[in-house]
């Protein structure tokens, strides 16, 4: 709804009648304020605290949270800006329905008539086609409560098997490695220990663009004089002022994490003592990498063989280090094991459970940590408990009153959902918080497989390119107009507060999944008023699981500036730090290493797909856009997708930046400007994808899976490109030139 725009009188009462004299109260900002709310930012998993400013039940402005212990007072180009898309035009105020008819477009319909239409066809399809024909997708900008009354809404309102939600797209490999060797799904450090590093390895992460705040905390162990080192196929902001920059080719961490491992054990860089007392599976891990010597990784990677030792000594030989990985080695068919390969440089050395030690992921979306622990994975009930479990199965049925048996089993992963209503085994889907057709890979068969379905609902609250194909759309609400928790990247669950009510017919995500379940005859479990009850169930039901809030209240919450989980009886301080005293939590409360040994990526370049494509982020957008794409001030800073080129291959192809390309893979081509960087290796190319339609880099890449986790590999797919017609003026105002002294190696 946006607020229509002043009249004359209201200027004269805001700001006098003559511009050289001040209104009766004086000069101010101009705006009316009715109240200023403390809550966190709606993009990142760093939730960066935040106030927002509230006039006439609307979002006008925002000022920084100094008291906030995480950013204090800090916030990036998008938390200064998020306030602006609450008024957006678009938004969506009332439930529509896919009109058939002239135009295909959507009409307006009552909320009743929405909810019967979805519970019928909810009903028909299981009728048809058994329950866990229709699947449910979810997604983790929202809050933990909303997670855990998602994954409880699937299992005993809809009764499917198939629900998952986007975190498989994001945190799944950092989630099962660290679980597999550490027994647990969280970053094991709060973020004031980074400070305290000697020693920082920074992987597959664009800290500076994807979490940015966090680059204050490298910088300020930086100057302490603690070492840092990147390895990407990007000289990114933060690479510029790395001490060793490791410029690897696209997908082959695990040959460059092996041989830092490979070089500790020669170097009897490690720390036998800690190996032998807290973990198992050394010997198996260290023969693994026998093979993986520098000089051969250097082969494999093409970063020169003495930086990967000059990496490992210091890695190997200071007290203390942490090592920051995000989606640059998690977006992999081998996502896991490049994590694991990752967890082994840590325990090889000791660097767990002391202040300054430790190896930690970075969380992606909003609650990308609290979202993956309360019971909307296809494998998980609440508390991170696993659904094949019978005692695991047996708690949660108690605390929802249910009988174990109405607890459907595991289910299959978001893109294997996509791919099962591709194959017509899957015909109804409802989807809330997730814009697949700008997300997942191969853009063409996602859209095919929308095509398909009998039956999909979307919740929203704009009308996402993907909300385009569905049947009923159910206005949802916005983060500022509902409260609830979420955790952040530290493991900290903080308050998230209401700010104002959803307008025109939108409704609490919460309600209109209430209504639904009540419109299904499943009422009785769904028997909450607010957003508090469905918390205080949420901790119950977390209660004894690894990801335990059960001592967590909300005034706690508030008065603590959050609680680091686990946080199992009332009184309990919570844990900032996991693995102190080498106890880790596994029921030996041994670390297990696991052998990584290097494979190749599902693709690989060859004479028709000879260059390297990688995808990610820039700083002013955010995931599929659906929001960020709707701030002007955001778009202005990015207007569209670039590809990223080095001069070497700009050369060989005649392109200067701002000329067009078209970039093919096996999947599709689109066609994009150029920017010519000296901050990319020769042989790579990266296209953010942020973008829908013909901008989208998804048309590119391929729909591989990690064989455990499921995520899709996004980093790596085989292109080739050619010079099109047309030319823009790329204006970014990113410094991508390399000066003297300043020129590593992988990108000459
Ligand atoms: N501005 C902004 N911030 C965001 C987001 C956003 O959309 N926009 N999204 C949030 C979310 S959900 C996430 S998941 C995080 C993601 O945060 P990041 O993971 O930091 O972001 P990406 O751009 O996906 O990729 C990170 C880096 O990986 C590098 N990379 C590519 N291929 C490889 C490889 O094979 N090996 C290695 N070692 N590196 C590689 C890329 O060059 C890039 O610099 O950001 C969060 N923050
Ligand atoms: N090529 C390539 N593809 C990628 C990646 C990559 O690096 N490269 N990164 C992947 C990663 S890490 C991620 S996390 C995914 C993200 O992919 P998605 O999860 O599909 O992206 P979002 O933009 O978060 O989509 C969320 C949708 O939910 C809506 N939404 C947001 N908050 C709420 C809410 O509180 N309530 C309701 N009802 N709706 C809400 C938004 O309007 C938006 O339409 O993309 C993945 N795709
Ligand atoms: S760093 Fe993340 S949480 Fe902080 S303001 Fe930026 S997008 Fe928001
Ligand atoms: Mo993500």
């Amino acid at each position: 709804m946006a607020r229509p725009p002043l009249s004359e009188q209201d200027l004269i009462d805001r700001y006098g009648p003559h511009l050289n004299q001040a209104p009766p109260g004086g000069w101010d900002s101009g705006l009316k304020v009715d109240k200023v709310v403390d809550t966190h930012c709606c993009f990142c998993g760093q939730q960066c605290g935040i106030k927002l400013k509230v006039a006439d039940n609307q979002v006008i402005g925002f000022e920084p949270r100094y008291d906030f212990p995480f950013n204090r007072g800090m916030l990036c180009p998008k938390g200064v800006k998020r306030y602006l898309q609450g008024n957006h035009p678009d938004r969506l105020l009332e439930p529509l329905e896919r009109d058939q008819g002239v135009d295909g477009g959507f009409r307006s319909i009552s909320w009743d008539h929405a909810l019967d239409r979805t519970v019928a066809e909810i009903r028909r399809i299981g009728e048809q086609h058994g329950p866990d024909a229709f699947a449910m997708l979810s997604g983790v900008s929202l809050t933990n409560e909303k997670s855990y009354l998602i994954g409880k809404f699937a299992r005993l309102a809809l009764g499917t098997a198939n629900l998952d939600y986007n975190g498989r797209l994001c945190m799944v490999s950092a989630g099962a490695a660290s679980k597999r060797a550490l027994g647990v799904d969280r970053a094991p450090n709060p973020w004031s220990d980074i400070p305290l590093a000697d020693v920082i390895i920074v992987a597959g992460a664009n800290v500076a663009e994807c979490a940015p705040i966090t680059t204050s905390y490298i910088w300020r162990a930086r100057d302490r004089g603690a070492k840092v080192i990147v390895a990407d196929p990007r000289v990114t902001p933060l690479a510029r002022t790395a001490d060793v920059f490791l410029g690897l080719r696209p997908g082959t961490d695990s040959a460059l994490f092996g041989s830092i491992l490979h070089v500790l054990v020669a170097n009897d860089w490690i720390d036998q003592n800690y190996i032998d007392a807290h973990t198992t599976g050394f010997d198996e891990a260290a023969a693994a990498v026998a093979d993986h010597t520098p000089k051969w990784a250097q082969e494999v990677t093409g970063v020169p063989a003495d930086r990967i030792i000059e990496a490992a000594r210091l890695w190997g030989t200071s007290d203390t280090g942490m090592l920051l990985h995000a989606r640059g080695i998690e977006h992999h068919s081998k996502g896991v094991e490049n994590v694991n390969a990752c967890i082994n440089l840590g325990l090889a050395t000791g660097k767990y459970g002391r202040p300054g030690c430790g190896v930690c992921t970075i969380t992606g979306q909003g609650n990308g940590q609290g979202g993956r622990e309360h019971g909307h994975k296809c494998d998980q009930l609440p508390g991170n408990r696993d659904i094949t479990n019978p005692e695991h199965r047996a708690h949660v049925a108690d605390i929802w009153g249910c009988d174990v048996a109405e607890i459907p089993g595991k289910g299959i992963t978001a893109q294997e959902i996509v791919e099962a209503i591709h194959d017509g085994q899957i015909k109804g889907l409802l989807s809330i918080c997730f814009n697949p057709l700008v997300s997942l890979p191969d853009t063409t068969f996602t859209r095919e497989a929308l095509n398909k379905l009998e039956f999909y609902a979307v919740i929203d609250f704009f009308l996402s390119e993907t909300a385009h194909h569905a049947d009923v759309v159910l206005p949802g609400s916005l983060h500022e107009e509902d409260e609830g928790t979420v955790t952040t990247v530290e493991g900290r669950c903080v308050k998230i507060n209401a700010a104002v009510d959803p307008p025109g017919q939108a409704r609490r995500d919460w309600d209109i999944l209430r209504d639904l379940a009540r419109r299904l005859g499943r009422g009785q479990y769904f028997d909450f008023d607010n957003t508090q009850d469905l918390f205080d169930e949420m901790c119950r039901a977390s209660a004894g699981g690894s990801a335990d809030y059960a001592g967590m209240t909300w005034d706690r919450i508030v008065a603590e500036q959050g609680i680091f989980w686990p946080c199992p009886e009332p009184g309990h301080p919570g844990t900032p730090r996991l693995f102190e005293g080498g106890k880790f939590f596994h029921p030996d409360g041994k670390a297990k290493f696991f052998p990584i040994r290097y494979r190749d990526p599902a693709e690989v370049v060859d004479t028709d797909y000879p260059v390297w494509l990688t995808t990610g982020r820039v700083v002013s957008q955010f995931l599929s856009g659906t929001q960020t794409r709707r701030i002007a001030q955001l778009v202005e800073q990015y207007p569209e997708p670039l590809c990223e080129m080095h001069p070497l291959l700009a050369n060989q192809l005649g392109v200067a930046s701002g000329d067009r390309v078209t970039v093919t893979s096996r999947r599709g081509s689109i066609t994009v400007p150029a920017k010519v960087v000296e901050t990319i290796r020769p042989d790579t190319v990266f296209i953010p994808y942020h973008w829908p339609g013909d901008k989208a880099a998804n048309t590119l890449t391929n729909r591989a899976l990690d064989p455990i986790s499921k995520i899709p590999e996004y980093k790596v797919s085989a292109v080739r490109l050619e010079k099109a017609t047309g030319h823009i003026n790329v204006t970014d105002t990113r410094d991508t030139r390399l000066h003297d002294g300043e020129t590593p190696e992988a990108t000459r």
